[in-house]
């Protein structure tokens, strides 16, 4: 049996009609590694959240809203964008259950927010206005344009996977690590210094990358290598 990977997703309106969205590129990465991809709808209710973490193999938090700041302990600052709270606590809950499971986690672009603020770090709330650089990190470029590049820290199991010290990424983000959680360690920055992945160097598989390898795995070995050994941490934990 393939793992059962679940993606949390958007709510969406069209029509009129409420519904969820999750962008295919994330399902066909899921599928191409080996691995079965889920939709997660939120739910308020911890129980169904709980049994989701006993069923899932692996979690991918996906990208999407800003991250509400009440869940890293401070208040909306000028230059927050849209938040939901909903959102925000279903994966919130769901990461906490299956860290506790000792399961792998792949959190991307807002995952990596959501991971880092979860675990006990902080953000910057807009980097235009908190963050003293001249490079562009939200860029207005297709989403498989490779704009700028990460620095991978030696020795870190991004390095393993992805084989390189420098990667061309595709970045379309206003927030990020500030702060990196307790026991978290970075392994990669951007020249001007940003950290834009993480990862729990005590666990199998809980990496969060501030780009969106989901756009690239298609043209990039390197970015696909990220699903792939996703995808087998979570088949090895279901054996
Ligand atoms: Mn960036």
């Amino acid at each position: 049996m393939r793992p059962l990977i679940g993606l949390t997703v958007y709510e969406t309106m069209k029509s009129g009609l409420s519904g969820v969205y999750l962008g295919k590129d994330y399902t066909d990465a899921v599928y191409e590694a080996g691995g079965h991809p889920v939709a997660l709808p939120f739910t308020k209710d911890l129980k169904l959240i709980q049994e989701w973490a006993d069923r899932l193999d692996g979690l991918i938090l996906t990208g999407g809203e800003d991250i509400a700041p009440s869940l890293y302990g401070e208040e909306p600052r000028q230059g927050l964008g849209d938040v939901s709270p909903l959102r925000d606590h279903f994966e919130a809950r769901l990461l906490v259950c299956m860290i506790d499971k000792n399961k792998p986690v792949f959190a991307i672009c807002r995952g990596i927010q959501v991971l880092n603020a979860v675990m006990g770090g902080t953000l910057f709330q807009d980097l235009t206005r908190e963050w003293p650089s001249s490079l562009q990190h939200s860029q207005n470029a297709p989403r498989d344009h490779s704009a700028h590049v990460v620095k991978i820290g030696k020795g870190t199991k991004l390095q393993q996977i992805v084989g390189a010290d420098d990667l061309p990424t595709n970045t379309f983000h206003h927030q990020a690590v500030k702060q990196i959680a307790p026991g978290f360690a970075p392994s990669a920055h951007s020249r001007d210094g940003l950290i834009e992945a993480v990862e729990d160097p005590l666990r199998a598989f809980v990496i969060g990358v501030q780009w969106h390898p989901e756009n690239l795995w298609r043209s990039s070995e390197r970015h696909f290598r990220l699903f792939a050994t996703f995808v087998d941490t979570a088949k090895n934990s279901n054996e």
